[in-house]
C-alpha cells in the first residue's frame, strides 16, 4: 500500500458537485481505500478569461499500479463529461496524481510528482490538511518548505464542502 494524493479541479458545470461526484467515484476504485478529502478551495484560473476553479485534494491507499491508477482517473474524468479540446482548457473535472508514495515517475503518460504542484497554492494548502508538514517529495523537499514559499493568496477556503 502506498499513500497517494490526488489533486482535483473543476471550473465547469457545477464544480462543487463535480468534486463530490469524483470523491464518490474514487471511493469505489478497486483495491483502493479513500483515506481523506480536504476542504474545497476556490481561486481564479491560472489562465485569464476562464471561470474560477474549485479544487481539493484526496488521499488514497491503493495497490493499483501507477498506470492502472491513471487509467482509472481518466475514466472518471471521461464519465463526468471531460472534453479534451485544448490543453489547459476549462474542464468539468481534472484529476492529477500529485504524489505516489515516494516514487519518482518519468514516463510519457505519467510524471510524478505533478510537475507544478510545488508552485500551486490550490494544491499545497489542501494537501497540507491531509499530509504532515514533514511530508517529503522524492527529491527531499518538505511540504512545510513548499508552503512557506507559496503564499495563501487568492485562495478562498469554502466553509462547507461535502
Ligand atoms: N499526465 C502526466 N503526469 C500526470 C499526472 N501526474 N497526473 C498526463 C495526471 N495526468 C498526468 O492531462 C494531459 C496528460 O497528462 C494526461 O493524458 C496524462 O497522461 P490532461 O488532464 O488531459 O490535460 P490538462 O489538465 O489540460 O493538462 P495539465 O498539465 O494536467 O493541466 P494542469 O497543470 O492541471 O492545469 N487554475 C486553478 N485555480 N485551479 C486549477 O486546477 N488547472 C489548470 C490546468 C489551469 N489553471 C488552474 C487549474
Ligand atoms: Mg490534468
Amino acid at each position: 500500500m502506498e499513500r497517494i494524493y490526488i489533486g482535483m479541479g473543476s471550473n465547469l458545470a457545477a464544480p462543487q458537485q463535480q468534486l463530490r461526484n469524483a470523491i464518490e467515484a474514487l471511493a469505489q476504485l478497486p483495491n483502493t481505500t479513500l483515506v481523506g478529502v480536504s476542504a474545497f478551495y476556490q481561486s481564479d484560473s491560472l489562465l485569464p478569461g476562464q471561470p474560477r476553479y474549485t479544487n481539493a485534494v484526496a488521499a488514497l491507499d491503493s495497490t493499483l499500479t501507477p498506470l492502472e491508477l491513471l487509467d482509472a482517473l481518466q475514466a472518471i474524468e471521461n464519465d463526468q463529461g471531460r472534453e479534451r479540446l485544448e490543453r489547459w482548457g476549462p474542464r468539468t473535472l481534472d484529476l492529477d496524481i500529485l504524489l505516489l508514495g515516494k516514487r519518482l515517475i518519468d514516463e510519457p503518460r505519467l510524471k510524478v510528482p505533478h510537475y507544478q504542484m510545488h508552485l500551486r497554492a490550490f494544491v499545497l494548502y489542501p494537501l497540507a490538511e491531509l499530509a504532515p508538514a514533514t511530508l517529503q517529495l522524492p527529491d527531499g523537499r518538505l511540504l512545510s518548505d513548499l508552503l512557506a514559499g507559496c503564499p495563501f493568496v487568492g485562495l478562498e477556503r469554502l466553509p462547507q464542502s461535502l
